[in-house]
C-alpha cells in the first residue's frame, strides 16, 4: 500500500466531501484516509489502482483531479 495525497478540483461544500468519500470508497484496492475540501488522503493498492482509476472515480463524483502527490 502507498499513500497518495490528490489535489481536486471544483469541491466547495460538506456535500462534496461526502460524493469523494463515497466515490473512492468504492474502488477495490483504495482506503480513504481523510477527505477535505479540495483534497484527498489515500491509501492505494498498486496492483489494483492507478492514476486512471482514480482520475476517473473523481470525474465520476463531478469533480477533477488537479495533482497527485
Ligand atoms: Mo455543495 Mo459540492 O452544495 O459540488 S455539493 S458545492
Amino acid at each position: 500500500m502507498k499513500t497518495q495525497e490528490l489535489r481536486i478540483e471544483g469541491m466547495t461544500c460538506s456535500h462534496c466531501v461526502m460524493s469523494v468519500k463515497k466515490e473512492l470508497s468504492k474502488l477495490s484496492g483504495v482506503i480513504v484516509e481523510d477527505v477535505q475540501i479540495g483534497s484527498a488522503r489515500i491509501q492505494i493498492d498498486e496492483q489494483k489502482v492507478d492514476e486512471h482509476t482514480l482520475r476517473n472515480a473523481i470525474d465520476e463524483a463531478g469533480y477533477k483531479i488537479i495533482a497527485i502527490q
